[in-house]
């Protein structure tokens, strides 16, 4: 009996709005929302901001003040022009002793090639007919007559010397030259202070000659040897014109 008065009750308190402690409410629905309150009074002041961005840079200040710090400094300039040549160093020590040149093969693999390269060089130039070797002589002419001085000079500009025959192989080479020139030539020999003395330039005495018949007539006066196209030599002044054949 006790158990339904309380379940009835609390049935009734759901359906009336009577909450468990006992207060009533009403149950209904929300009404129109009443009109904005009017502005409250100003707030309080807030805390201070974060700190704000720099500002541009001022104006220039007035001429006058002190001179500022140097500045930083500049860049690296273009590399000067170059110095002039040092002296020369001291030579090197010694080095140790090489191998004999004939136990060389590397310089010998050169030489002969050397030897093979001018061996062809004077084949062409004699084919060419510049040059003509008898045994170890070359001669050569440039075609130009000129006086002996001058024949002399070309010859020894040219690493050579005025042509000279020490034998009748050597006579008869010059001969051939002065022959294909139709040219007379002098040669490499001078007259000493005594009449028919005849010299090579390098002061020593003749081992050879081939004198036309009758020559040396000069007397002295004819300190020049020309070659005629047979191959005889006669004595000469030094100014005629002859042509310049030098050997090698
Ligand atoms: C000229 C010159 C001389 C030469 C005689 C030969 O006078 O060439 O050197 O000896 O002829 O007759
Ligand atoms: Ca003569």
């Amino acid at each position: 009996m006790l158990l339904r008065s309380l379940t009835l009750t609390l049935i009734l308190m759901a359906v009336s709005g009577v909450m468990s402690n006992g207060t009533e409410v009403c149950v209904a629905s929300p009404g129109i929302p009443g009109t904005p309150g009017s502005h409250g009074l100003p707030g309080r002041d807030g805390r201070d901001g974060v700190k704000g961005d720099p500002g541009p840079p001022g104006p220039m200040g007035p001429p006058g003040g002190m001179p500022g710090l140097p500045g930083r400094d500049g860049l690296t300039g273009a590399p000067g022009v170059p110095g002039e040549r040092g002296d020369k160093g001291e030579p090197g020590e010694r080095g140790l002793p090489g191998l004999p040149s004939y136990l060389d093969e590397e310089l010998q693999t050169i030489l002969q090639d050397f030897r093979h390269q001018i061996l062809q060089s004077m084949g062409v130039l004699s084919l060419q007919g510049s040059i003509l070797a008898v045994g170890k002589k070359i001669f050569s002419t440039n075609g130009q007559s000129v006086n002996f001085d001058a024949i002399r000079e070309s010859c020894t500009k040219a690493g050579g010397n005025i042509a000279v025959p020490r034998s009748p192989e050597e006579n008869e080479a010059i001969a051939s030259i002065v022959r294909k020139y139709n040219t007379y030539a002098y040669l490499g020999l001078a007259e000493g202070n005594t009449p028919g003395d005849f010299h090579y330039l390098d002061e020593s005495p003749v081992n050879y000659t081939n004198w036309y018949p009758g020559e040396p007539r000069g007397r002295g006066k004819e300190k020049c040897v020309e070659m005629y196209t047979d191959g005889t030599w006669n004595d000469k002044n030094c100014l005629q014109y002859r042509l310049t054949i030098c050997e090698f």
